[in-house]
């Protein structure tokens, strides 16, 4: 067992306006992977190739939010939950990849946009969380150059046809280092391509879409805000050895610094990681100022630290993290150390490349063992505590004066955690996927008493943690 504290506090520390709400995502919860017109996105051919999801499972019914959002949307409305985060289906819409819009797929977001304004629930969308349509992967996917216009299409399509709605606030991209990393470096996710040769253009091309993009939503409707949402955690070396400080700059630099400082006009981070110079032979004039986006907020995303060590049989990066579990510490069933100063950290570090640009956490949350009896009830004790402990970490940072506007939990309801399937539960609401019975946790319960009106304040208390 170790501890952490929790200071006192309370939701109205955060002030009136503080936007609290929930993210989640369409590979992850929608479903309904062929029907009405959509296209197989990489998440679905992926998912169906031997040996690459945990236990052969599939994203293809998920949560059926395609059928159920009505359903869900009262739910969240019941929980007093005002912020909706959730992205766009390419394929769904597109599912040429350009080319003629698929109308029921944007019906359904119209649906969906239309469905939560009516109850008062502000949408949060995401243009693009890892899906891309399989037709464009076949044609190199975001290590083809065309991706850029491939996307300009899509965002002019979303721009054109909901971008009239009402809807105030647009993500870009949803963690381009996970999607470039895992799916291009590592192989472990879709589209399970390999090594730098694939990386860097996948980068570079990632980075470049977030400006275009940016502009293609914003001629549409000049005053909405539009932000990206980039991966994050405090890096720690193993010990003050030379060689371990050195092996935690190049994580920081790789996992940290690699998109949101050419998204704020420093550039990569190329100093500190000169394996990616190869970029600088892909880059085109024309390139260097287009990275630089001018978002209006910048969605911070943050589950972790990560303790990194030197090692020299790592090839290029000579560094590598070191696992929670082995650590012994407390941690989550994603083996990620429950460490709360990290999202502290993290907003101190985000808001100094553009002080005047909000921040916002656009995801934070945590994967524990649920155990569920049948009943309409949950205990997920660890997962309350892990949200308020974050939670008080944000305030810390709100009040020394950090520009940070709004937490959304990661995520609504149990749903596809990528290469783990439906192992790893996140959600305030337990998902019985044999059924699609929801139940709402008592995390969920938490969270909506606390953003509540007249929530009382959380005591200052010491938890114990199991590790
Ligand atoms: O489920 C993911 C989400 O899609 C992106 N951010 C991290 C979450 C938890 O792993």
């Amino acid at each position: 067992m170790s501890e952490i504290q929790i200071d006192k506090f309370n939701r109205k520390n955060f002030g009136p306006d503080f936007i609290w709400g929930v993210s989640t995502a369409a590979p992850q919860t929608e479903g309904a992977w062929n029907e009405d017109g959509k296209s197989p996105s990489i998440w679905d051919t992926f998912s169906m190739k031997k040996g690459k999801i945990f236990q052969g499972q599939n994203p293809k019914i998920a949560c059926d939010f395609y059928h159920r959002y009505r359903e869900d949307i009262q739910l969240i409305k019941n929980l007093g939950i005002k912020n909706f985060r959730f992205s766009l289906s390419w394929s769904r819409i597109l599912p040429n990849g350009t080319g003629p819009i698929n109308h029921k797929g944007l019906d359904f977001y119209k649906s969906l946009c239309d469905e939560l304004l009516e109850h008062g629930i502000e949408p949060w969308p995401t243009l693009y969380h890892w899906d891309l349509p399989q037709v464009l992967e076949d044609k190199g996917g975001w290590t083809n150059r065309e991706v850029l216009n491939w996307f300009e299409y899509y965002s002019e399509t979303i721009g054109k046809h909901l971008g009239n709605r009402g809807i105030q606030n647009w993500m870009v991209l949803n963690e381009p280092m996970v999607f470039t990393g895992a799916g291009h470096f590592l192989g472990y996710h879709a589209p399970g391509r390999r090594g730098f040769s694939n990386f860097i253009p996948a980068m570079l091309h990632a980075a470049l879409c977030t400006g275009k993009k940016k502009k293609k939503l914003r001629s549409h409707q000049s005053s909405i805000n539009i932000g990206s949402t980039y991966s994050c955690s405090f890096i720690t070396p193993r010990t003050n050895s030379e060689a371990d400080l050195i092996a935690a700059k190049k994580a920081d630099a790789l996992l940290n610094r690699l998109f949101i400082e050419p998204a704020c006009g420093l550039g990569f981070p190329l100093s500190d990681l000169n394996v990616l110079n190869k970029v600088e032979k892909l880059m085109r004039p024309e390139d260097e100022k287009n990275l630089k986006v001018d978002l209006d907020f910048i969605g911070v995303q943050n589950y972790t630290r990560e303790i990194v060590e030197s090692c020299w049989y790592v090839p290029y990066l000579k560094a590598r993290l070191v696992n929670a579990k082995k650590r012994g510490v407390p941690h989550t069933e994603m083996e990620w150390e429950v460490y709360p100063e990290s999202i502290y950290e993290m907003l101190k570090k985000f808001s100094r490349y553009r002080p005047e640009i909000p921040l916002l956490v656009t995801e934070n949350g945590a994967a524990f063992k649920d155990n569920w009896d049948g009943s309409n009830e949950l205990k997920d004790p660890l997962r309350v505590e892990y949200l308020q402990s974050h939670i008080s970490q944000v305030l810390r940072a709100k009040n020394e004066g950090i520009d940070v506007r709004g937490y959304f939990v990661w995520t609504l309801m149990d749903n596809f955690e990528w290469a783990e399937g439906y192992r790893p539960r996140f959600g305030l609401v337990y998902l019985d996927f044999e059924t699609q019975k929801r139940v709402i946790k008592d995390s969920g319960k938490w969270f909506s008493s606390f953003i509540s009106e007249n929530f009382e304040g959380v005591e200052k208390k010491i938890v114990a943690l199991e590790n």
